[in-house]
């Protein structure tokens, strides 16, 4: 398994490179021609560069990046197109954001990268926003001199399904940022590109983890990618001959920037408590834990301290016998911690949502899903580097998606009855294993098949998913292949100059 984020994001002057094989070339050509004829007509100009950034499909580690544990998606062929034009001197200091599709109306803001994301009036261009303000703090931060910011004139052109648990935000977020540092004429590590965009996608309102970035940016087409954090590193992960992964849409849309206190962020505050709570119970002094400990994992060894002392290894143990099946109310929280809520999480805009929002909080049922989580995913690697045959490796890796699902369902509670339904169906029609992929509360699926059944697969979810879903008008029949695909690993960002 080779390691190789050290390089900079790369540079080509042909579409091969990405869009190499055959059936691809043609489209992404049209798609380019398209993108360059529309960017005359809005803007007057030709775009300078392009920067492309592919969503990702995660095939296990759910909700546990943000809790410091690896994670292991791999980039899908789906990405998010940028052309950009940086302004001459005397020419308006606007940033002017456009899309290809309709749908998304133009975004005007300031040149000002000190200017906040406005949290209360969500625009889609907030997200380029996000790139533009990191673009200027990573910048800073190196002592790279930025000089009068100018204004940019941008068009966007995304084929990530949208509120799909495909990424399609880190795919806009990632090249945007790629974009803007191409036109100011600067290029950085990957490593420390997917390490900035992750901190200002978090501009937008989500405490995220570092997965989505990570793999859009690191990417390698033919591996799926075993992401580490702290700090973050990607080892390539080569997928046993013979099964292949679909990913199918719910058609149930998860829009995470505006649900985030109820759903995201209120799982990011829950896993912090119930850490706070595991070290205290495990030893820690409150006001030692409430400083030290910020996720799980930085009390996993206390936790597997006291596991061993019974006979085991396993985290899991340590939250049976410290923490409480009943949801937490905040007073009883309160009383653990000696501290009230808003202190204990540093007092956060986004925190503070969460706290208005929630009625409890199931620090058990989160913590058993994290430690379960983090440790299918070592096997899940483990698996696939084992001795087994191919055929044997994809029963495993399909038990643990099973297993994954479970926990995300039951303990995490972030599915819905659409997803249910679907990955029932995939189980129903042959799949080796069937999991919600992404952040949940709607979205994907992904489902491992052998791939000699794939086309028949896909047929069959036709048949019983979308046939009624068509008919009720939820979709349109001729878009089906946008919500129904196989996908294989493709490759990371890139940047266009022709
Ligand atoms: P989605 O909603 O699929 O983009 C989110 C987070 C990830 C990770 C997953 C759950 C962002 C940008 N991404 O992904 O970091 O936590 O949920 O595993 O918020
Ligand atoms: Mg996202």
């Amino acid at each position: 398994m080779a390691k190789h984020e050290e390089l900079s994001i790369p540079v080509y002057s042909t579409l091969e490179p990405v869009y190499g094989d055959e059936s691809q070339l043609e489209e992404a050509q049209l798609r380019f021609d398209k993108l360059k004829a529309k960017f005359l007509e809005v803007f007057g100009h030709q775009p300078d560069v392009f920067a492309r950034s592919p969503g990702r499909v995660n095939l296990i580690g759910e909700h546990i990046d943000y809790e410091g544990y690896s994670v292991l998606p791999m980039a899908i062929r789906q990405d998010t197109i940028v052309a950009i034009r940086k302004h001459d001197a005397g020419e308006s200091p606007q940033l002017r954001i456009a899309n290809v599709n309709d749908k998304y109306t133009m975004c005007t803001y300031p040149a000002d990268p000190n200017q906040d994301v406005d949290l209360k009036n969500h625009k889609w261009g907030h997200y380029f926003i996000c790139g533009y303000k990191g673009y200027y703090e990573y910048a800073k931060s190196k002592g790279v001199d930025v000089g009068v910011p100018v204004g940019l004139d941008v068009l966007v052109d995304g084929t990530v399904p949208t509120g799909s648990g495909l990424s399609s935000s880190a795919a806009f977020v990632c090249s945007s940022t790629i974009a803007i540092m191409a036109a100011f004429g600067v290029n950085f590590p990957k490593k420390e590109i997917a390490q900035l965009t992750c901190e200002c996608e978090r501009h937008i309102g989500t405490q995220s983890g570092g997965m989505d970035q990570a793999i859009s940016v690191m990417a390698k087409a033919g591996f799926a990618e075993l992401i580490d954090f702290n700090p973050i590193c990607a080892t390539d992960v080569q997928l046993p001959a013979g099964g292949s992964f679909v990913i199918a849409h719910s058609l149930a849309e998860s829009q995470k920037a505006v649900t985030a206190a109820t759903n995201y962020n209120n799982r990011v505050v829950e896993c912090r408590l119930a850490a706070v709570v595991l070290g205290i119970k495990l030893g820690m002094k409150p006001q030692e834990a409430i400083s030290k400990v910020k996720t799980l994992s930085d009390v996993e060894g206390l936790c597997v301290s006291f596991s061993s002392s019974c006979g085991s290894l396993d985290p899991v143990l340590a939250v049976k016998e410290f923490l409480k099946e009943e949801p937490y109310t905040a007073e009883e929280i309160e009383k653990i911690t000696e501290e009230n809520l808003p202190s204990v999480l540093g007092s956060s805009p986004t925190s503070l949502d969460v706290l208005r929002a929630a009625k409890h909080f199931k620090l058990f049922q989160r913590a058993s899903h994290v430690y379960s989580e983090a440790k299918r995913v070592h096997d899940f690697k483990d698996t696939v580097s084992s001795n087994l045959s191919d055929e044997d490796k994809l029963k495993q890796l399909g038990d643990l998606m099973n297993e994954s699902h479970y926990s995300c369902s039951v303990l995490y509670e972030c599915s819905c009855p659409e997803l249910e339904e679907l990955v029932k169906i995939c189980r129903e029609n042959g799949a080796l294993g069937a999991r919600l992929t992404g952040a949940g509360w709607g979205g994907c699926a992904v489902a491992l098949v052998k791939e000699n059944i794939v086309p028949q697969f896909i047929l069959n979810l036709k048949e019983s998913f979308y046939q009624s879903r068509i008919e009720r008008g939820v979709i349109n029949k001729n878009d089906l292949g946008l919500y129904v695909f196989a996908s294989k690993p493709s490759s990371g960002a890139a940047i266009f100059k022709f």
